[in-house]
C-alpha cells in the first residue's frame, strides 16, 4: 500500500511503476497530507494551550494545581465583582413574600397537608409550606431583622427550627426544650437577627413531619457577591418517600423509601437548569431525605466544592469534585465555569435512588392501561399486572426484577410528555431524552448563547434541533 504521505522520504518518486495517473493522485495526496498535519499541528497546538490556559468557552486544565486558574477555580463569571448577587434560583420552587414590618422583614409560613404533583398526574399527599412540599424558600440578606410568623394548619402540633442559624435560645424551635409546641389552628411568632451568610434551611423539629416533607430554603446573601461572582445560582432539595404502591399518601414510619424528589418533583419531571455558555454557575444540594445519603454527580465539568450548610468555604480549602456526597441535613455549594456545552445529567449516583416508585409484581401502576385513579374509581376490577417473567429478555439469569414501567404508567406517557416537554427549558432535547432521567436525576443545559436566545423565547423549536445543533458545533464559539 502506497504510504499515506509520499513526501515523508519513504517512497520513491523516481519508480518506474509510478504512472501519470498515480502522479495525480499522489498530488492530492500531498495536499491532503499538508492538510492534515496542518490540522494535526492546530489540534496539538490547541492541547498545549488547554493544558497551560483556562477558556470559559472549552473544557481545559487551566495551568498548574495551585493557580488559581486551575480547572476554572477563580474564574469570575460574566458579570463584574462588586455587586449585589444574583438570586437563587430554586426549580419549581416559590419564594416566600415579604414585607417590611417594624424594622423586619416579615413572612408568614403557613405549615399545611399539601397534594404535590411528583410526577404529571400523579399527586402524593405529602406535608409542607403554603401549597408546597418542600416550602418556598426564604431568601435574604447579611444584616436584615427576620420575623417568621409560623401559622399551624397541620392536623397535630408542629414547631420550627432554623436550621445552621446561631440565633437566641427562645428562637431555636425544639419543642419542649426551648418552647411549648405549636397547636393546631395556633401561630408563633420567630424573630431574629442574621449576621450569617450562605444555605440554610427551615424545617418542622418533629421527626415524623420532617420525614413528610416539612423542609425549606433558607438562603441568606451577603450585601456584595462573594468573589469570583456567580452568574447563576440554583439550590435542588433531595427527598425520598416511602408510599406504598397502591396509595398515594407517604408512610413516615417505614424506613424504606421508593420515591424520590428534586425540589418536589420526581425525574423527568424535574425542571432542567438552563445557563449561557461561558457562565459562572453555583448549585446549592440540600439532602433532606430521611434516612438517606446522596452521592450528586454532575458530568461534562469539574466543579469546586465552595460551601457547605455552615457557609462560604475559604479559596484555600475549595476540593475540585465530580461527585460530591450529600448527607442527610447537609448542604453542599459547588461552583464551576460551564464551558462545555450540552444537556449534562446531574444525578444521584445511588442505583435505586435513579428510579421512581420501585415496585414488583403488586400496585395498578405496573398494570398496563391503568392509572391508580381507575382502579380506585372501580376497586372491585383489578387488572392483570405485567407478567414480566414472560418476555424474553427477562428470562436472562439475573435480569433486574420490575425495572418495566417505573417511570409512568403506559396510559399516561403521551399526556405526561406532552406535560414535560411543554416546558421552554425542555426545548429542543432529544427526543425521548426523558426515558434517561428518572428519581434523584435532572439536567443542567449549558447552551451557546444563539440556542440559549432560541430555547427561553417563545420561537419552535423542533425536538432535538438544539442538541444536534451542538454536537454538530453550529453555534457561534467566543472561545
Ligand atoms: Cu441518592
Amino acid at each position: 500500500m502506497r504510504p499515506l504521505y509520499p513526501n515523508d522520504g519513504t517512497t520513491n518518486m523516481t519508480d518506474d511503476k509510478f504512472n501519470r495517473r498515480d502522479f495525480i493522485a499522489a498530488g492530492t495526496t500531498v495536499a491532503l497530507g499538508s492538510l492534515l498535519n496542518a490540522k494535526e499541528a492546530q489540534a496539538s497546538a490547541q492541547i498545549s494551550k488547554d493544558i497551560k490556559t483556562f477558556s470559559r468557552y472549552r473544557p481545559s486544565f487551566g495551568g498548574a494545581p495551585g493557580s488559581d486558574d486551575y480547572l476554572g477555580k477563580l474564574v469570575p463569571g460574566l458579570r463584574p465583582s462588586g455587586q449585589a448577587p444574583v438570586l437563587m434560583h430554586a426549580p419549581d420552587l416559590n419564594k416566600l413574600e415579604w414585607k417590611m414590618v417594624r424594622g423586619a422583614k416579615e413572612f408568614h409560613l403557613n405549615c399545611q397537608v399539601v397534594k404535590q404533583e411528583f410526577l404529571p398526574g400523579v399527586f402524593m399527599n405529602v406535608w409542607g409550606f403554603n401549597g408546597s412540599m418542600p416550602g418556598p424558600t426564604i431568601e435574604v440578606n447579611q444584616g436584615d431583622r427576620v420575623r417568621i410568623i409560623v401559622h399551624n394548619e397541620l392536623p397535630e402540633p408542629t414547631s420550627m427550627h432554623w436550621h445552621g442559624l446561631e440565633i437566641p435560645i427562645a428562637m431555636d424551635g425544639v419543642p419542649y426544650l426551648v418552647q411549648d409546641l405549636i397547636h393546631p389552628g395556633k401561630s408563633f411568632v420567630y424573630e431574629f437577627d442574621l449576621h450569617q451568610t450562605g444555605s440554610f434551611f427551615y424545617h418542622a423539629h418533629v421527626p415524623m413531619q420532617e420525614a413528610m416533607g416539612m423542609v425549606g430554603f433558607f438562603i441568606i446573601h451577603p450585601k456584595v457577591a462573594y468573589d469570583p461572582p456567580c452568574d447563576r445560582d440554583f439550590g435542588l432539595i433531595y427527598q425520598n418517600f416511602y408510599i406504598p404502591p397502591n396509595a398515594s399518601t407517604a408512610d413516615a414510619m417505614m424506613m424504606d423509601w421508593n420515591w424520590h424528589t428534586i425540589n418536589g418533583r420526581s425525574g423527568p419531571y424535574s425542571t432542567p437548569m438552563v445557563v449561557k455558555h461561558g457562565e459562572r454557575v453555583r448549585v446549592r444540594l440540600l439532602d433532606f431525605s430521611p434516612m438517606q445519603h446522596h452521592p450528586i454527580h454532575f458530568h461534562g465539568h469539574t466543579f469546586w466544592l465552595t460551601g457547605t450548610e455552615a457557609g462560604r468555604i475559604p479559596h484555600q480549602a475549595w476540593t475540585p469534585r465530580n461527585t460530591t456526597l450529600v448527607g442527610v441535613a447537609m448542604v453542599q455549594d459547588f461552583e464551576f465555569i460551564a464551558n462545555n456545552p450540552g444537556d449534562w445529567i446531574f444525578h444521584c449516583h445511588m442505583v435505586h435512588h435513579m428510579m421512581n416508585h420501585m415496585v414488583r409484581q403488586v400496585g395498578p401502576r405496573i398494570r398496563p392501561g391503568n392509572t391508580l385513579s381507575a382502579l380506585m374509581s372501580n376497586p372491585d376490577r383489578i387488572p392483570e399486572p405485567v407478567d414480566i417473567l414472560s418476555e424474553k429478555a427477562m428470562k436472562s439469569p439475573g435480569y433486574p426484577q420490575g425495572m418495566q414501567g417505573m417511570m409512568l404508567s403506559k396510559e399516561m406517557d403521551a399526556q405526561a410528555m406532552a406535560k414535560i416537554n411543554s416546558k421552554r427549558e425542555t426545548k429542543g432535547m432529544r427526543p425521548g431524552w426523558l426515558m434517561g432521567v428518572e428519581g434523584l436525576m435532572t439536567v443542567l443545559r449549558v447552551l451557546p448563547e444563539n440556542l440559549y436566545n432560541r430555547v427561553m423565547s417563545d420561537a419552535h423549536v423542533r425536538p432535538g434541533e438544539i442538541f444536534d445543533a451542538m454536537t454538530k458545533g453550529q453555534y457561534q464559539n467566543q472561545g
